[in-house]
């Protein structure tokens, strides 16, 4: 298995028609949830990917397992809790291009909200090369913060830890959050965070460096600009503590030493919709680790695969096939942007 995501999904309801939620007259069904986005990506990109969570005995759980698995991810490891629900939300479409808009979830006492380490399979959650997490799971409830808490442990033969911090402050209850978020980054070996998310959570205003200076442990620290670029900084880091060859975008090292940070601008694109762009992101790049890529081209299939679903509605859009993002990503400078 090429990648396993954890966290949870939910079906989601997408506005039939501009405006506030307390106008929108109705809503079409689609499914959401950062992490399975990014292996349901992943899966149409070609790789192995799995999702691992936990829906309801509901029609909608049914229909979350349905539509993920007809991306090809694989959906054995997911738990049907025979007592609470699967969680939904709904959002309304932001202007055309602000991407700002209204969300309403309702999750809370959610099946995945009972994530657990005692309840999860967690051999077939490690059994990827890559394992991705993102810190909306620590969010949902005290159990799904041991849990991440436990998977992102240093542990010999761990898979490749990538970690979005996708900062979410409606769903956390108190104020630890940013905190929590600090301490699961610093375990990771590859972090997604968008600038707006550094400033908001941790109050970095300084910009990548600064980011960076804040958070040296990843391996890879991938800062995300919005519309305007993302940069990765990468250390060399060390070979698993057992020996193991390192896992794919990890080089083995006797230090992590610093290389220079690399930076690719965004596609400039006619927005629809913003959500699912991170996700998608995040699995263009893992896309490019796992056939390990160099850096700066890893980031163009971030952007590649972010433009995608950008311009479509929901969260998520099929990317464009391999030999064609390989052409698009092999451009020189001045075509790319
Ligand atoms: O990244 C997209 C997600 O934000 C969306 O699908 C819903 O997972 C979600 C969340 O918790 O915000």
């Amino acid at each position: 298995m090429d990648v396993v995501a954890l966290g949870e999904s939910m079906v989601t309801f997408l506005p039939s028609r501009p405006g506030r939620l307390a106008d929108v007259p109705s809503f079409d069904r689609a499914i959401g949830g950062a992490e399975s986005n990014v292996a349901c990506v992943l899966a149409a990109a070609g790789h192995s990917a799995r999702w691992v969570g936990r829906v309801g005995a509901d029609g909608f759980g049914e229909h979350l397992l349905e539509r993920i698995a007809a991306y090809g991810v694989d959906v054995s490891s997911v738990h049907r809790d025979p007592v609470r629900p699967t969680g939904v939300y709904f959002r309304t479409a932001g202007d055309r291009g602000s991407g700002a808009h209204e969300v309403a979830y309702y999750r809370a006492g959610s099946a995945a909200s009972a994530m657990s380490a005692q309840n999860m399979d967690l051999a077939a959650v490690r059994a990827g090369r890559v394992l991705h997490l993102s810190g909306i799971t620590a969010a949902l409830s005290a159990e799904c913060r041991d849990l991440m808490r436990e998977l992102t442990a240093p542990r010999p033969g761990r898979p490749l830890l990538s970690f979005d911090v996708n900062h979410r402050p409606g769903l956390w209850r108190d104020s630890g959050g940013p905190l929590v978020l600090l301490e699961l980054a610093r375990r990771a070996d590859v972090v997604f965070v968008g600038q707006d998310e550094a400033a908001e959570a941790w109050g970095i205003t300084g910009g990548p460096e600064a980011i960076r200076e804040a958070l040296p442990e990843p391996g890879v620290l991938v800062v995300k600009e919005g519309a305007k670029r993302a940069t990765a900084f990468e250390g060399v880091a060390q070979a698993d503590a057992d020996g193991t060859p390192p896992a794919p975008g990890r080089a083995a090292g006797p230090r992590p030493t610093a290389t220079p940070a690399v930076f690719e601008p965004a596609l400039s694109v006619d927005v629809v919709a913003a959500t699912g762009a991170g996700d998608a992101f995040a699995a263009g790049f893992l896309s490019g680790t796992l056939r390990n890529l160099p850096l700066r081209v890893r980031l163009r299939y971030g952007h590649l695969f972010a433009a995608a679903a950008l311009t479509a509605p929901g969260d998520l859009a099929v990317p464009p096939a391999r030999d064609h993002a390989d052409r698009l990503t092999a451009l020189d400078d001045t075509a790319w942007g």
